[in-house]
């Protein structure tokens, strides 16, 4: 509980909806280089870093290297865009060192968490990105 409400992003979360998210989470652990999501795989899950780093990489076409985009640390969050339209996972993740993730299924994600602001509207996509996601939102919207 204590280290939920010390996530940045979950300031606004009651009481009552951080014990909800405390009971349903799981903590996975990660060694380092293991692949916690793939890019283009299918996800239905939601990751809060509570110990470690995580890389995300992510491949613009099929036969390029995959770009590194961001480390991302203990209170960072990732995995919501997978929960949001289709359920195609948009970058790769993977561990940097020990690593350990509170993770929350979809169906609790979207009950508790998917409604904040800064949850669902990621800012630091590249327009390329950006435009995909849009499109796609648009689409499963119709
Ligand atoms: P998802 O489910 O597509 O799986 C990969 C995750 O990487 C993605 O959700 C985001 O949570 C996370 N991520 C972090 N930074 C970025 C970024 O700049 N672009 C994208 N597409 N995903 C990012």
């Amino acid at each position: 509980m204590e280290f939920l409400r010390s996530v940045p992003s979950f300031q606004s979360l009651t009481e009552d909806v951080l014990s909800k998210v405390a009971d349903v989470l799981e903590a996975t652990h990660y060694r380092d280089g293991d692949y916690i999501i793939r890019q283009g795989a299918t996800g239905d899950t939601f990751f809060i870093i509570s110990e470690g780093q995580v890389k995300v990489t992510q491949q613009t076409s099929a036969n390029e290297e995959p770009v590194f985009l961001y480390t991302l640390s203990k209170g960072d969050w990732f995995g919501e865009q997978a929960l949001k339209g289709e359920d195609v996972r948009t970058a790769s993740v993977t561990a940097v060192g020990d690593v350990t993730c509170l993770v929350v299924d979809r169906e609790s994600f979207k009950q508790l968490i998917g409604g904040l602001e800064n949850v669902s509207s990621r800012v630091n996509d590249s327009d390329e990105v950006k435009g995909k996601i849009e499109a796609e939102a648009a689409f499963f919207s119709m």
